[in-house]
């Protein structure tokens, strides 16, 4: 079964002094994970930052504006034909105080103690890179939502130039 396409996603990690803030997922994809804040990239919105600013907005009511792209994420679910192509950003100047939505349940961790327990099970792969402040490219292979059957993580200096997103449904 060839992959067809990929789905370009977001997710925002908002970090202060030692902690970052992470959103319970109340519904939909996720749920039940902590996570950072992201989603799809519409149609109409001219760069992938631009979506995952809406989206923080959207999920917490933080408005950010200095996104710093660390790691770009491939994700395959076997048996599934779209992959998922998810850019992680940092930020850490950020107006507003979090507030819960019908998405997210905002809460701040401290660095040292993440709740890899009831996160999605890569990100105890990649998440210490992005703590320790590096750029890294993953591809994570997942037979269901729970098991990662292949893995390959590599920390890197540059990340490749942004491609606009052109075949996002929604
Ligand atoms: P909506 O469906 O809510 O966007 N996402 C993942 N995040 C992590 N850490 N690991 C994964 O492993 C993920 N798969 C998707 C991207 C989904 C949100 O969830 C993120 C989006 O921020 C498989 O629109």
């Amino acid at each position: 079964m060839p992959l067809q396409s990929k789905k370009v996603l977001t997710l925002v990690l908002i970090r202060e002094a030692g902690r970052v803030l992470l959103g319970m997922k109340k519904r939909g994809f996720g749920k039940g994970n902590w996570n950072g804040f992201g989603g799809k990239v519409k149609i109409g919105e001219e760069t992938i930052e631009e979506g995952a600013i809406r989206e923080v907005y959207e999920e917490c009511s933080l408005t950010v504006s200095d996104l710093e792209k660390v790691g770009i994420l491939t994700f395959e679910f076997l048996g599934d034909r779209e992959l998922m192509e998810v850019h992680v950003f940092s930020a850490s100047f950020f107006e507003g105080i979090p507030k819960e939505s019908e998405e997210m349940q905002p809460r701040w961790f401290n660095i040292k103690r993440m709740p890899y327990d009831q996160m999605w099970p890569d990100d105890r792969y990649w998440f210490p890179l992005y703590l320790k402040g590096s750029r890294f490219t993953g591809y994570f292979v997942f037979a269901g939502l729970n098991k990662i059957v292949s893995q390959s993580l590599r920390e890197v200096e540059h990340l490749p130039a942004e491609e606009v997103p052109s075949n996002n449904s929604s």
